[in-house]
């Protein structure tokens, strides 16, 4: 398969005639290819060749502004800020391997960085013990709390007890990492749930976010994951990881599109300062190549 990122073929079609039946379709299937998801290709292309037609576009500059201004429109943006009067308790949620461990602890030290202090990691991810190893290692490197119990114990325990140690001081943050057992969806869901009553009971007033991380490379199994985990407890905002690891990375578009679920972070890379804000715009202008 071409490695060719999305912008690079975009650029190909460009030197083509703007005007034929031929480019829209083309720009559907390089859309398709790029993890826009083929419901959504179609209708940004079809919506392209309307404002095309309608406003006589001729020019490569013009119609790339109008490509951006409809992908715009479908990407969501959120800025998460804890409430540093309150409790606050962010549950990250995700299917194994995605990268919530190491979002967690890219995050804690991105609002450590920030200024801000009391954040306590919550090792609920107690499935496995190699994730309370490495959540503990990633404690020592940042210099965070991280507040765990042993392996196999109840998660939500966990999560109590870090929203606990982190109320002792009147207000701060808890990141919580969790277990991503997609195969069995129903005690999954069982579980998530009962943590995010923990959650829900200990974070302070409109303090509890729900984060859900996505793998940018998985393509259109990315808005099959945040369906499923949509459903069972809600979803807040996304973090959108090794976006550095894929040419495409139109999964935001298709995933702000059918479930309205904006992106909050974007990370691309292993290390912790990987990690930013996301910026609809400046994404869509790299996705673009503007
Ligand atoms: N290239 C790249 N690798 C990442 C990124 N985020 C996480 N990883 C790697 O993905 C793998 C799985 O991450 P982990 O946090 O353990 O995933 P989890 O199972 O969801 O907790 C690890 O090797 C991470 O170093 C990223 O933004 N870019
Ligand atoms: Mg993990």
């Amino acid at each position: 398969m071409s490695k060719m990122s999305f912008a690079e073929k975009l650029r190909v079609l460009f030197k083509g005639n703007k005007n034929s039946d031929e480019f829209f379709e083309d720009l559907t299937d390089r859309l398709i290819e790029g993890d826009v998801g083929a419901k959504t290709a179609f209708e940004i292309a079809d919506r392209l060749e309307q404002a095309c037609r309608k406003n006589h576009l001729a020019e490569n500059s013009d119609i790339l502004q109008e490509l951006k201004r409809i992908l715009l429109k479908y990407v969501r943006e959120t800025r998460l800020e804890p409430d540093m009067t309150k409790v606050n308790v962010w549950m990250v949620l995700g299917v194994n391997g995605v990268g919530k461990t190491t979002s967690v602890a890219k995050m804690g030290l991105f609002f450590k960085n920030s200024g801000i202090d009391n954040i306590v990691l919550a090792s609920a991810d107690t499935f496995r013990a190699a994730a309370i190893e490495q959540l503990n290692l990633h404690g020592e490197r940042t210099g965070l709390r991280v507040v765990s119990h042993q392996h196999g114990s109840d998660p939500a325990a966990v999560v109590f007890d870090a929203a606990q140690a982190c109320a002792s001081k009147g207000a701060g943050l808890v990141l919580a990492d969790t277990a991503g057992r997609l195969h069995n969806k129903e005690n999954l869901v069982r579980e998530l749930q009962k943590i995010d009553r923990i959650c829900k009971e200990k974070a302070g007033e409109g303090c509890y976010k729900r984060i859900l991380v996505i793998d940018a490379t998985t393509g259109q199994n990315a808005l099959r994951q945040a369906e499923v985990f949509n459903e069972a407890v809600g979803i807040d905002a996304l973090v959108l990881t090794k976006y550095d690891s894929t040419a495409k990375g139109g999964v935001a578009v298709s995933i702000g599109k059918e479930l309205g679920i904006p992106v909050a972070f974007v990370c691309d890379g292993e290390k912790y300062e990987n990690i930013r804000q996301f910026n609809a715009e400046k994404y869509i202008d790299d996705f673009i190549g503007l």
